[in-house]
């Protein structure tokens, strides 16, 4: 039999309420120990006084909900508690539960695990339930719920039952010898593989727009030393981030700061100057700063306007960069020439002119790399390998010289296509993927 688990599944310290959730075949039969009466009707909240069945202690006065089984998150019997959020008021409750009979402990993750395994939700739900959790910003809250709802599932769910069909057209021509597929439905056959390869290759192609959501836009600050880029920096991150000072060569590591930009998460880097430098602790700082670059979703090149563009900024201008040209208080605006850039605009970082225009500019350039569309995306590598996988498979169906390869190949696309949302065995994923769920949920 299962055990029974519980946890505190709202926030630990002092609040205006904490709930404690309980799960298993023993959560009614427990509700029914702590409140000294029957169960309360399905699904309403009801008021209980909450007591220690060994002394009738009072513990607390709540509210209770009670899910029997099928019905609740994770399909078996569940028990919320609501109570006084006081740090004893929930000792004094979990201390309880953990000496009644089949109780324990839930593990981070386990009521979602529970859900998964009991067909509640498949994998890219649950892995949407974690984004919610952790969803910082706005847009990274609409991809997360649209996933925890299912949408993600339901579009690799609805290429997987197609290849099963066709799968099985091709197993009932082996299994029958006598009766080879034709010629023209072979073909129509592998017409259809071929359909679902060119869409699987459509929604990977999609410039990692929803993992970028997940794990933040990074934006990399270069530009030469007195540019001003950690006064950029500060200016992003609304207060002292980096250290400014007219002293070039004062940025050496590089300096990160995370933000919220128009609802999308971004970490911005700062980094040191671009020269040939004397110093070795300024030359690694450099050498970050280029690998700082190359890793960038976007660029921002910082040149001071009162000066000659210098070549090595210069160079690393392309079509992720959007370029500044700062102290414009000092100098007249001056433009690059026939550049690749997303933008270029003259600002004065320390006294504000131009830079609403550039912070709209840059909203906007960081909402176009994380797509704010409404369709479902990859949010993990997890997919994007597996579909790259199911792909490749699909193609090499479509080639084979076999009805028998065909259908082998077929066979591995489905199963890959499986594995994300959990359809086949999945055993061997799920420790990494509840990993990373808090305790209680
Ligand atoms: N006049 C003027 N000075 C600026 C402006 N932005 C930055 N500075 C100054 O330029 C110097 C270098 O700035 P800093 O942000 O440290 O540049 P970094 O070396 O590129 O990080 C500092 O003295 C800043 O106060 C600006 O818009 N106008
Ligand atoms: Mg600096």
């Amino acid at each position: 039999m299962t055990d029974t688990i519980f946890s505190l599944s709202s926030a630990v310290g002092r609040a205006g309420l904490a709930v404690i959730r309980l799960s298993g075949p023993s959560a009614g039969a427990t509700l029914e120990r702590l409140s000294g009466g029957p169960l309360p009707r399905p699904r309403h909240a009801t008021r209980a006084i909450l007591r220690d069945p060994i002394d009738a202690d009072i513990l607390d006065d709540g509210l209770v909900l009670w899910f029997p089984a099928p019905h609740s998150y994770t399909g078996e019997e569940v028990v919320e508690l609501h109570l006084h959020g006081g740090v004893a008021v929930v000792s004094a409750v979990l201390d309880v539960l953990a000496v009644q009979p089949d109780l324990r402990l839930a593990e981070p993750g386990e009521f979602t695990r529970r859900a998964f395994l009991s067909g509640k939700i498949d994998l890219t739900a649950a892995e949407g339930l974690i984004d919610l959790i952790d969803a910082e910003t706005d847009a990274q809250r609409r991809q997360a719920l649209r996933q925890a709802d299912g949408a993600l599932g339901r579009l690799y769910e609805g290429w997987r039952s197609r290849l099963v069909t066709l799968l099985a057209h091709f197993e009932a021509s082996i299994d029958f010898v006598d009766e080879p597929i034709p010629d023209s439905l072979e073909l129509e056959l592998r017409k259809k593989i071929l359909f679902v390869s060119g869409e699987l290759t459509q929604h990977l192609f999609d410039k990692r727009r929803g993992e970028r959501l997940r794990e933040g836009v990074h934006i990399t600050i270069l530009g030469a030393p007195n540019a001003g880029k950690s006064s950029l920096l500060n200016l992003l991150a609304r207060r002292d981030a980096a250290i400014v000072s007219s002293n070039a060569g004062t940025t050496r590591d590089v300096v990160e700061v995370r933000l919220d930009l128009g609802g999308c998460p971004v970490t911005v880097a700062d980094t040191a100057g671009l020269r040939d430098s004397a110093s070795d602790v300024e030359a690694e700082g450099v050498r970050r700063a280029r690998a700082r670059a190359e890793q960038a979703d976007l660029k921002l090149v910082v040149f001071d306007g009162a000066v000659t563009p210098d070549a090595p900024s210069r160079d690393l201008v392309d079509a992720d960069t959007i370029v500044l040209f700062n102290k414009s208080d000092l100098c007249d605006s001056v433009l690059l020439k026939g550049s690749a850039a997303l933008g270029q605009y003259a600002v004065s970082v320390k006294y504000g002119a131009g830079i609403d225009e550039f912070l709209r500019a840059l909203t906007a350039a960081v909402r176009g790399c994380v797509g704010a569309g409404d369709s479902p995306i990859i949010t993990r590598s997890r997919h994007r390998e597996a579909l790259t996988n199911c792909r490749d498979a699909l193609d090499r169906a479509a080639a084979a010289s076999a009805s028998e390869f065909a259908a082998e190949d077929l066979r591995q696309a489905v199963r890959s296509l499986g594995r994300i949302t959990g359809a086949v065995d999945v055993e061997d994923l799920l420790d990494v993927i509840f990993r990373d769920f808090c305790i209680g949920k």
